[in-house]
């Protein structure tokens, strides 16, 4: 394993932390943050989460660009045993999300768990001793179980473009919003159209001198029709958290609908198809460009995006959408490959993350000293998306096939909280040193997702970040939620070997 830096600097902070742990979690995001409190909701405290930056929220920490929100509605986007009845809007923006994770942290008793500043550089699973070695940027512990909370949305995707490292400009990407450049009156370009690039176009629009949004496929774009929640529909919710309780429900039904059209009858999304068309005649009155927005393939496969101003936006005067592929960057301009050459101060990349290529996979290694991107080369596997044969004791979080691209990721994440509880139950009262899933469970399960995979409205022939390098699906859960849910809802240890 590698050697950690700074180990000698941070040795006398190091030797005040516990050694050796039952749990050690990755990342203080949604999945890590929420196994941290289900661990001590049941009691356990012997744990600690390692989290590399000062502050806790993950993606919802990272993601400070201008007009980040969600866009699942908060009523759902929210831990079900941590209600808030206070947000503001129906799609809460992103400094809400973190007030509230900052929150739920403190309310259940989770922060001094919490390593800030650290960083997992190493994590090797000693059949010896049967416990995870981890090396950090401070130092080593051992845990008896890893939890890798770290997340698909935390490593950002960095396009390959020709001179993209010799622009003289100011270059960010989404996730790493540099506050300090003030873009008014700049010559900027957005590469991408996906989640993020609709929320940050139509808030720096109208600051620029003239933004130039590189397209590369169309999004599928409903209308949001995002609002404020009234505060005396907060008082309601706060006075008698039944109602509030029905508006989460009603949510999940609405949006688990969606299921029958993704998974099971794709051509059900036409209709929606139909919307979203009507949305962008009403919006973008200009035929030109209502062409270029106009997608090419069908409605789902990739995710469906929902906005009330990203349309409006591309209208302005000061707004270029362009459809070329990029050739290249120089130092002050982008060339198309159709030769023309736009000026640009500031190129802002929405390009999305690495999700099917965990570079925490590299870090990992599970029995034999295999890492976990080895294990994953073929495709990214895991046993109900949490457990992977040949990594004992190992829980990955929002792993292969649990995504979703029509419903809340905490309603996952819960589900998976319950289960690698149980599994620790499990071992505690048994006493056992380790739990690892039979290949056969895993080859079975995985058989199983790509069968289920096939009808589906995500394998109908668009490129989309829910593929992997071999254009399988091994992102999104092909089912309803409650089915995973219910799969989840108890360790299973046939499943497993057992020592
Ligand atoms: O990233 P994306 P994102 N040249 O991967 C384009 C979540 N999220 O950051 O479609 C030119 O969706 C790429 O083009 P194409 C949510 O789960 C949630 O926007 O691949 N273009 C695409 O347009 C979301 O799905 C919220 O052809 C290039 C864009 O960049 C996920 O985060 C809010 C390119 C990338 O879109 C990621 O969203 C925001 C290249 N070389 C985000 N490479 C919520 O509200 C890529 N692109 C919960």
């Amino acid at each position: 394993m590698s050697s950690t830096h700074g180990h000698e600097a941070t040795c006398e902070t190091f030797s005040r932390q516990p050694r050796d742990v039952r749990v050690a979690i990755v990342g203080a995001g949604f999945s890590g943050l929420g196994l941290a409190i289900q661990l001590k909701r049941t009691g356990m405290n012997d744990f600690v989460v390692i989290e590399r930056a000062a502050e806790i929220g993950g993606t919802w920490r990272d993601n400070t660009y201008p007009g980040c929100a969600c866009d699942v509605p908060s009523h759902l986007y929210s831990f079900s045993f941590a209600p808030n009845p206070d947000w503001s809007r129906a799609y809460s923006p992103q400094s809400e999300i973190q007030a509230y994770l900052r929150d739920c942290a403190a309310r259940f008793g989770v922060v001094p768990h919490i390593r800030f500043d650290e960083e997992v550089i190493a994590a090797e699973w000693d059949s010896d001793s049967r416990r995870w070695l981890i090396i950090t940027n401070r130092g080593r512990l051992t845990a008896q179980a890893l939890a890798l909370g770290s997340g698909p949305l935390s490593e950002p995707a960095v396009p390959v473009i020709p001179g993209l490292d010799g622009f003289s400009g100011t270059l960010f990407h989404s996730s790493q919003w540099n506050h300090a450049h003030a873009v008014g009156g700049e010559r900027v370009a957005v590469i991408g159209t996906g989640a993020s690039a609709i929320q940050v176009v139509p808030r720096i629009q109208p600051l620029v001198e003239r933004l130039t949004v590189f397209q590369r496929t169309p999004p599928w774009i409903l209308p949001r029709h995002d609002h404020a929640i009234p505060e005396r529909r907060r008082a309601l919710y706060r006075a008698l958290p039944l109602t509030r309780q029905l508006e989460r429900a009603s949510i999940y039904g609405r949006l688990e609908i969606g299921v029958l059209g993704f998974v099971y009858r794709p051509a059900l999304l036409k209709r929606i198809e139909a919307l979203a068309l009507r949305h962008l005649r009403v919006r973008v009155p200009d035929a030109a460009l209502r062409a270029k927005l106009t997608p090419n393939y069908a409605m789902g496969c990739k995710r469906i995006l929902l906005s009330d101003d990203f349309y409006p936006a591309l209208t302005r005067d000061n707004v270029e959408v362009v459809t070329d592929r990029i050739r290249e960057v120089r130092a002050r301009s982008v060339i198309t490959e159709d030769g023309a050459e736009r000026p640009v101060d500031t190129i802002i990349l929405a390009t999305g993350f690495h999700v099917t290529d965990l570079p925490i996979a590299e870090r990992v290694r599970g029995r034999g000293g295999l890492t976990l991107a080895h294990a994953w080369r073929a495709e990214p596997r895991a046993y109900l998306g949490t457990t992977v044969a040949g990594f004992p004791n190992l829980f990955v979080m929002i792993g292969p096939n649990t995504g979703l691209g029509h419903s809340s990721m905490i309603y996952m994440i819960e589900s998976q909280l319950a289960y690698i509880a149980d599994a620790l139950r499990l071992m505690e009262r048994k006493r056992l040193d380790a739990v690892e899933v039979r290949p056969e469970a895993q080859a079975e399960f995985v058989a199983e997702m790509r069968r289920r995979m096939r009808p589906t409205v995500w394998l109908t022939g668009c490129a989309s970040w829910y593929l992997d390098a071999g254009g399988r699906n091994t992102t999104l859960w092909p089912g309803f939620t409650w089915e995973y849910r219910w799969r989840t809802r108890r360790f299973d240890p046939a499943a497993y070997r057992l020592w």
